[in-house]
């Protein structure tokens, strides 16, 4: 397809791509990937999945200065399932992290894997040290979850994926005490046929742009040798984040790299954090890549929100 203005494609991966994999753990691991991601004092904090070698997942913060290189991993796993904590008994995965401005502190909303399937719980922390544990925010089967930097009319509000009778569009819940949650309406859903068929799931949390909220999904479709996981893009209402202003046709990433086909699950590029450089205009993108290793793509934010301009209205 043709197309005009914005640098295409849209999304350049980092040439020292993967930027984590297992073999630079300080501890055995099967598989370092789908982080999320944050800014504090000055370094770039990623939070990864880590899976060990019993197929369990827990995350370790990883901290770099520029985001690309050098990074410092802490030598344990930084938040691990509580053994006293039935939610968890199956381990922790793809977390979320957005700061809430009021509270000066990060929320990190993460799968955590019950024996009864997988639900979204939330932790607090100011330091990516310390953790206070809220709990379990909605039940299972759900994932791929983030609140907002902010309230809306005094609600929080947190995108979500639950799967319902083998359905699984994205949908936004609000709440007044991040407790108790309702209000619940349908987001983005699938596209029967398209790129994002067979499900979606929120990817990065919701960046606050000067057209609206950026989200980043992944979509999934199913093939004669299984899912293929890309990315797409939409822009939901600053003040009303229910309404989608626009969504993209196309996807903007997906499996390409002799590197995104090998690992656990090949196919796979999973978007779980960004970061925006306003001093740069770029949009940092962090990326599981095949469910084996941390990969890093990032575009221009002004090209970003041209091109989403340039797509259709709603969902
Ligand atoms: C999803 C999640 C992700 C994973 C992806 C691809 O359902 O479980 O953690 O990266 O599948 O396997």
């Amino acid at each position: 397809m043709q197309m005009n203005g914005p640098q295409y494609p849209l999304f350049r991966r980092y040439p020292g791509n993967p930027i984590l994999s297992p073999e630079m753990w300080p501890y055995r691991a099967n598989a370092v990937f789908n982080p999320g991601a944050a800014r504090l004092d000055g370094q770039t904090i990623l939070l990864v999945r880590v899976e060990d070698m019993r197929g369990f997942s827990h995350l370790t913060v990883a901290r770099s200065a520029d985001g690309k290189t050098d990074w410092r991993i802490d030598p344990n796993p930084t938040l691990a399932p509580d053994p006293g904590v039935r939610e968890e008994r199956w381990g922790l995965e793809d977390p979320r992290i957005v700061r809430l401005e009021e509270r000066e502190d990060y929320a990190i909303t993460y799968v955590s894997f019950s024996s009864s399937g997988p639900l979204v719980s939330l932790a607090l922390t100011e330091d990516f040290v310390n953790f206070t544990r809220v709990g379990p925010l909605v039940p299972p089967e759900d994932k791929d979850a983030s609140l907002f930097p902010r309230r809306f009319s005094g609600r929080y509000a947190l995108i979500h994926r639950p799967i319902i009778r083998g359905e699984a569009d994205i949908w936004i819940s609000f709440s007044p005490d991040l407790v108790h949650w309702g209000d619940h309406r349908v987001l983005i859903p699938t596209r029967p046929g398209w790129w994002d068929s067979h499900r979606v799931g929120l990817g990065a949390p919701p960046i606050r742009t000067s057209e609206g909220w950026l989200i980043i999904y992944h979509g999934v479709r199913m093939t004669a040798s299984g899912s293929i996981y890309r990315v797409g893009l939409a822009l939901l209402d600053l003040e009303e984040p229910w309404r989608v202003r626009r969504r993209s046709d196309e996807w903007v990433l997906g499996p390409r790299k002799p590197y995104e086909q090998l690992g656990d699950v090949p196919g796979v590029t999973f978007p779980s954090g960004a970061i925006f450089a306003e001093d740069e205009g770029i949009l940092y993108l962090y990326y599981g890549i095949a469910d084996t290793s941390v990969g890093l793509a990032t575009a221009r934010m002004e090209d970003i929100l041209d091109y989403l301009l340039s797509q259709p209205s709603g969902a």
